[in-house]
């Protein structure tokens, strides 16, 4: 695939935007050689700037659940732009989103929309904090809750995919209050608790791990997490942002039958524009200004165009909760038909997958932490990579992501992306 335009593009950015770009992980350091620019997408295809065609495996990292462009959104978005972008003064809009969120999100009483997922992350943190009058929280290695400093202590999403598991400028301070346990290690997590009795405010997790490839939580994991916080006054928080209107209308709570107490949202709540969202029992939202002493504010928070995006989407999914079974049979086929033909290949690999979710990790181990996830054989993953993205398929570029699939994927397209599997395993076995 000729990509000219592409690298050309990526010398012009370079020049005005950091790397090139407004996100670290779209830059290709973890895979190498220059990104892609897209010119366009439609339903499960992207297209590059020199008019190469893809299908698209990370649906904008996550957002476009029903694929690119589609016209229920569209149409939402039209209508609204023509009465205003945005007034920073209530709006009934925002009133219905919530209402929406708390009909289809167990467990949640209220609501607070922000921007973004690390937004979302952050203020529940500072809330669970407010709420409980206690300083620290324990996250786990390889979940990655948005760049804010509390997070940013072995981060796995780009941060990790940099090997940077302590950004600089994040400070010691900071640092001290964020405590570390391994991924389904429960032990872990009980000795912290030990150690720090009486100081730990809330767990924040990935109810399923998304940011070290795709990983599930043990069985009874999550609920002996819940037990703990309780026999603690802690608060557990499910980072619902890659999970939340996923993995099921009422996301990974409804999947898992467990309730947390805090949980946050991003990506499909937004139908692919900036919202981020947090939420939970009225006892603990109503310590949120202005009503409450816990603050939290934002210019551009419930603004109507995003709040139009979001409701089509989730009203969409509401009303077609097929799309949920659908997205998950196809990720079924997707990653028995990857199986059926790495099974047969010289490659050591682990394939791991909850509704339309899944990774491919290149190891022999299993991966069920950050530990056994860094194992996986990155040469072979760069390989594997651009051998997809040159036969058309345009994978998460990095090995420490999930595959996000879209509903608009075809039968087709899947047949397809395996076959240019089964072209690449030559390419990609090479020493
Ligand atoms: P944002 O601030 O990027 O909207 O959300 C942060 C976040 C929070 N929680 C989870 C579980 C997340 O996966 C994310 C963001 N996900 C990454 C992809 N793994 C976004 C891609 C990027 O950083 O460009």
């Amino acid at each position: 695939m000729l990509n000219e335009r592409s690298k050309k593009l990526f010398i012009e950015a370079k020049k005005v935007i950091p790397g090139g770009v407004n996100s670290p992980v779209r830059a290709f350091k973890s895979v190498g050689g220059d990104p892609i620019f897209i010119k366009k997408a439609k339903g499960a295809y992207l297209f590059d700037e020199d008019n190469n065609k893809y299908i698209d495996y990370i649906s904008s990292w996550g957002p476009l659940i029903l694929g690119h462009a589609h016209e229920s959104v569209i149409e939402a978005i039209n209508q609204q732009s023509h009465k205003g972008t945005s007034y920073g003064i209530p709006t009934e809009l925002e009133t219905k989103m919530a209402e929406l969120v708390v009909e289809l999100a167990p467990n949640v009483d209220k609501v607070r929309f922000v921007n973004s997922g690390t937004e979302a992350c952050m203020s529940a943190v500072r809330l669970a904090r407010g709420f409980t009058g206690k300083d620290k929280i324990i996250k786990f290695s390889g979940c990655y809750h948005g760049h804010a400093d509390p997070f940013l202590i072995e981060a796995g999403s780009g941060a990790s995919t940099f090997g940077m598991p302590n950004s600089p400028g994040v400070t010691k301070s900071s640092a001290k209050d964020t405590l570390l346990a391994e991924y389904n290690n429960i032990d872990q997590v009980m000795q912290l608790f030990e150690k720090n009795k009486n100081e730990i405010a809330a767990i924040i997790l990935e109810p399923v791990a998304g940011n070290m490839g795709c990983v599930l939580p043990k069985q009874n994991f999550i609920s002996e997490l819940k037990k703990i916080c309780l026999s603690n006054d802690s608060l557990l928080i499910f980072d619902e942002v890659m999970t939340g209107f996923r993995l099921a209308l009422g996301g990974a709570q409804e999947l898992l039958s467990i309730d947390a107490d805090l949980i946050t949202y991003g990506k499909v709540i937004g139908g692919g524009l900036p919202v981020g969202a947090f939420g939970g029992r009225s006892e603990i939202m109503d310590f949120l200004a202005p009503d409450g002493p816990v603050y939290q504010a934002g210019t551009l928070s419930g603004n109507p165009i995003a709040m139009s995006a979001g409701f089509a989407m989730l009203t969409y999914l509401q009303q077609n909760p097929n799309v949920f079974a659908s997205l998950n049979e196809k990720t079924t086929y997707l990653s028995k038909g990857v199986e059926e033909r790495l099974k047969n290949s010289e490659l050591p690999f682990q394939i791991n997958q909850l509704g339309s979710m899944m990774s491919l990790h290149f190891t022999n181990d299993p991966v069920i932490d950050f530990t056994s996830a860094k194992k996986g054989d990155n040469d072979y993953f760069k390989r594997y990579f651009h051998a997809m993205l040159a036969n058309g398929v345009y994978l998460p570029p990095s090995a420490y992501e999930s595959y996000f699939l879209n509903d608009a994927i075809s039968y087709e397209d899947l047949d397809h992306t395996l076959d240019a599997l089964s072209d690449s395993l030559s390419f990609i076995e090479r020493k």
